[in-house]
């Protein structure tokens, strides 16, 4: 994070010849030079460095180029950039020494209460136009795709505002998730109230940048219909996907009322358009009167696994969670959460509410499995704040989006937690009922390996 802090010339912009540089640690040096090196911008916040490999604390860690360079999270350092934006002529060059973000990564509560300040997700610092972390928390304000109730537009604002009790540690999830991994709050995207095509495209370009700069997003929606355009920008990186998709709906759903995107049809899109692994696509929580047969016989036809809110109080949690890992293997995993999964006695601010839906508890406890599978994006999407006004949807939302950082840390940092292209035990049966006990087993052993300190260390 070089260069944070420097001054530059306000019209100074563009350019591609600076240098930044510095390393976890403060003896750490790190020096890069590339395309994306050396920005000079707006603001004198010039010599940011490109994303590079991460420097061991203490350490120096030096690249070239687009993905290299270290601008690391603890150290300071310096950059320069010089060039010249079109119909900006002018040159700035600047110098700066920040603290970096981690260690610092939030709004410390010993200087400032947890109701102070403008609100940001889990009070992490506002980085608009992030580089170089590996997750930036992203709000998708937009609700034209809702088929009910609005209002979702609403949701980035209120989730943030209730997020900000929330800390970086919990008693389930061990000690400092931020200290393992950076992750910035990047603000929203601005989208078009106006027309869902365009909102789509602003969506799919915005975060497909962010994915050329960071290496994961958690959105924050908005409505279901923008999940699409995450999933392109996902692809885009990583090739086709498996998904984890918790909803009372399976929103398969063809086009309808002349439109052909809305909050009903993101996955119809994604398989069409060879997003995501139908076959690697595991649904939980479906029920109710909607979705319609057309929904539902498509996801099936296509070999789209669905777990029904029945389902799931028939079965067991684990034996739930071990037929998600068995179904999405080794492929890079994208997850997403409509908040109606849940049921509306916990969840009730959202667009189309679905009685008998899982537990808050629930969904917390299956999310564990995340981090045992190789995550690489999020969303949490459809909470309508005008429909809940104890705040208590939002604050769910909020809690669940920081239980997904944390497992974003659990499998990116944990060496005991590698991505698995076999998760099941041996002689594990692919019948669930069978397969309890051993998944059980399994279940338990990689939790005492968590609390072991192995993960945490
Ligand atoms: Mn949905």
């Amino acid at each position: 994070m070089s260069g944070q802090n420097g001054t530059g010339g306000q019209n100074g912009t563009g350019g591609g010849n600076g240098t930044g540089g510095g390393a976890d640690g403060a003896a750490g040096v790190g020096a890069g030079t590339g395309p994306q090196s050396g920005n000079g911008r707006r603001n004198g916040r010039s010599g940011l460095g490109g994303r590079g490999s991460r420097g061991p604390d203490g350490a120096a860690g030096a690249g070239t180029g687009f993905h290299a360079g270290t601008g690391a999270r603890s150290g300071t350092g310096v950059g320069t950039g010089t060039g010249a934006r079109t119909g900006w002529p002018g040159v700035g060059t600047g110098t700066g020494a920040g603290p970096g973000a981690r260690g610092t990564a939030r709004v410390s509560t010993a200087v400032s209460p947890r109701y102070a300040q403008p609100a940001t997700f889990m009070r992490l610092r506002h980085r608009p136009d992030p580089i170089g972390h590996d997750v930036v928390v992203v709000g998708a304000p937009y609700d034209g795709g809702t088929s009910y109730r609005p209002g979702a537009r609403f949701a980035p604002r209120a989730i943030r505002h209730e997020s900000s009790l929330i800390h970086g540690v919990g008693i389930d999830r061990g000690p400092g998730v931020f200290d393992r991994i950076d992750v910035v709050d990047g603000g929203d995207i601005d989208l078009s109230p106006f027309s869902m095509d365009l909102a789509m495209d602003t969506a799919t370009v915005a975060l497909t940048r962010l994915l050329e700069r960071n290496d994961a997003f958690l959105m924050l929606g908005g409505d279901h219909s923008l999940s699409l355009a995450a999933l392109r920008a996902v692809h885009a990186r990583h090739g086709r996907v498996a998904v984890l998709h918790l909803d009372a709906h399976s929103d398969t759903n063809p086009p309808v009322y002349g439109g052909t995107y809305h909050h009903g049809t993101p996955f119809r899109w994604a398989i069409e358009e060879g997003l995501v692994d139908p076959e690697r696509l595991v649904q939980v929580g479906i029920r109710g009167h909607n979705p319609r047969p057309d929904s539902l016989d498509y996801a099936r036809g296509h070999g789209v696994s669905i777990v029904t809110a029945a389902d799931f109080t028939r079965r067991s949690p684990r034996g739930i969670a071990e037929q998600i890992r068995r179904t999405v293997g080794g492929l890079p995993l994208y997850v997403s959460v409509d908040i109606d999964v849940v049921d509306p006695a916990y969840a009730p601010g959202t667009g189309t509410p679905a009685p008998g839906g899982l537990s808050s508890r629930e969904v917390l406890t299956l999310l564990d499995v995340v981090g045992q599978l190789r995550p690489v994006g999020f969303d949490v999407v459809e909470v309508s704040p005008a429909y809940d006004p104890s705040g208590i949807t939002s604050l769910l939302a909020a809690e669940i989006g920081a239980e997904l950082l944390y497992q974003y840390a659990r499998a990116t940092t944990s060496p005991a937690s590698a991505p698995v292209d076999s998760p099941l035990p041996p002689g594990a049966a692919a019948d669930d009922a069978e397969n309890a006990e051993n998944a059980v087993d399994a279940v338990d052993a990689e939790s005492a390996v968590d609390f072991a300190g192995q993960r945490w260390g």
